[in-house]
């Protein structure tokens, strides 16, 4: 049920973010011609990613001058503390010198090598070597890219591409997710299920269809979570008989929605999900680009859910965020009907780039071999979680905290105890992200869920840090709301 709760008051005090308060009481108002200049061409010269264009004023932008750890300063000298890894993929944080010097040596040694026409360069081998190595037997091949809406492209291609070398060309059809996001391309933006990314641009394309999500907050039955988990996962069964199992290819979705909200399914969804693509031979394809590499504690989120899934698609986490990378990791059983097929047509000019190799090299020695992983899983992760728990369980304006690892939201909510939800969700939202920027933290919202993701290898201090910044921004909107 959605309540008009107050919201009102809170709508005129979202935009613009321009305040330059440290979160100390200290400001800085100085502007130097520089930024100035910065931000004006950016307005001018771009279309804002994701953005109602009418809002990008150069006075509302934000000019980022140099990353340090999991610190971030502006050019007004402001500091921030990067609750979400830049776009969720900053693990290791930022100016990590063991990357720079790896990207250094290779663009000196060889700055381009295409795997294409049988070359190939040290760095590829060597990172299939330690991408393998942390991959359960079952995976055989990867094909690289350059981001995760590519990977999602590939995905698409490749799965249709092993159906017909099986000799079941029929199996074209994707089954995907409302609310799921998967990229930006005409593929990947299709397999997610964003309305208003649909509306431009006519898609979905044919071929891909939606679901409901594993979203129990949003759910007004009267069933206890495992018992909704079931219920949405028996959506895919429905879905598969509708459109008929030999017309069915895949079914594709993030082990826990990020974008959407980092909304963690209950626990019963994705065993369900599984025995349902086995019962029909549908495959199961998990985009791990948020949750691979560490991110939930575990190497793929998807081993939360003890699942085996047939394809992973990968991208942020893979090189830190340093170079762009992406890949599609596939199962034996996927990689030898297609090796077996012959020709596999597809190919990109900066697939398995020897730098962004390097620098995945240089990433996954520091999460493996540096033990970071297993520290998000058995330390910090821990401790974040509970931190979050304990600060957060009695505070009026939020009904639950999800999350493993060093992945988390707040749920807000109108009232304690109950589900219900702000009838403006995306404003309560922007206030907290806009009251937490003042304070410096990034961190940001997906409707009404705040969404945390700090660099794997946050400190227990800088956790405390920021769940005590996030705590102030929470306080401030439960104050504007009258809520406490
Ligand atoms: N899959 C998932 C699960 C993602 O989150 C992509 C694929 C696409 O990756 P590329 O590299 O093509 O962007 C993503 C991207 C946000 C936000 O604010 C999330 C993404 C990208 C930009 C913003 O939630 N995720």
């Amino acid at each position: 049920m959605y309540i008009a709760a107050r919201v009102g008051s809170l709508r005129t005090c979202c935009l613009p973010i321009v305040s330059t308060d440290n979160g100390d009481g200290s400001m800085d108002d100085s502007t130097s011609p520089d930024t100035q200049w910065d931000r004006t061409v950016v307005a001018a010269r771009h279309l804002a990613p994701f953005a109602d264009q009418r809002q990008v004023k150069p006075e509302y932008i934000t000019v980022m001058v140099r990353g340090e750890g999991m610190n971030l300063w502006d050019s007004e000298g402001k500091h921030y503390l990067d609750g979400m890894s830049g776009l969720f993929c900053t693990a290791l944080g930022y100016g990590r010198e063991e990357l720079v010097e790896a990207a250094t040596r290779q663009m000196r040694q060889l700055s381009f090598c295409s795997p294409y026409m049988n070359f190939t360069h040290p760095p590829l081998a060597r990172l299939a070597e330690k991408l393998f190595a942390i991959l359960p037997e079952r995976y055989g091949r990867v094909i690289y890219c350059n981001s995760g809406s590519e990977a999602n492209e590939t995905l698409i291609r490749t799965v249709r591409r092993y159906w017909d070398t099986v000799g079941r060309p029929k199996k074209k059809i994707f089954i995907s997710r409302h609310n799921g996001y998967h990229g930006s391309t005409m593929g990947s933006a299709s397999l997610g299920g964003f309305k208003a990314m649909h509306d431009m641009g006519g898609l979905p394309i044919p071929g891909i269809h939606h679901i409901g999500e594993p979203y129990w907050f949003a759910c007004t039955d009267d069933l206890t979570e495992e018992e909704f988990g079931l219920r949405a996962a028996g959506e895919l069964e429905e879905k598969i008989l509708e459109l008929g199992p030999d017309n069915v290819a895949a079914f594709v979705g993030e082990p826990f929605q990020a974008a959407g909200g980092f909304i963690f399914p209950p626990s019963t969804y994705w065993p369900e999900i599984q025995r349902i693509c086995r019962k029909y031979d549908v495959l199961l394809c998990v985009d791990e680009v948020v949750g691979g590499f560490g991110r939930t504690g575990e190497w793929f989120s998807h081993q939360l859910y003890g699942i085996e899934p047939d394809t992973i698609s990968v991208a942020k986490g893979l090189t830190s965020g340093y170079v762009p990378m992406g890949g599609l990791i596939i199962s034996n059983r996927i990689a030898d009907a297609i090796v077996a097929g012959g020709l596999y047509a597809h190919v990109f000019t900066y697939q398995g780039h020897p730098l962004a190799a390097a620098v995945a090299c240089a990433n996954l020695d520091l999460l493996n071999d540096g033990g970071i992983v297993d520290k998000v899983k058995s330390h910090t992760g821990p401790y974040l979680q509970q931190a979050l728990r304990e600060t957060f369980s009695h505070h009026p304006l939020v009904w639950e905290v999800q999350g493993f690892g060093a992945a988390a939201a707040l749920q807000l909510a109108p009232v304690k105890g109950e589900k219900q939800r702000f009838a403006d969700e995306d404003i309560v939202g922007m206030y907290c992200t806009q009251r937490a920027t003042e304070l410096g933290l990034l961190v940001r919202a997906s409707m009404s869920r705040m969404i945390l993701a700090p660099a794997l290898t946050a400190t227990r201090g800088e956790i405390d840090e920021i769940v005590r910044r996030l705590k102030s921004a929470v306080d401030r909107t439960a104050q504007a709301l009258k809520m406490m």
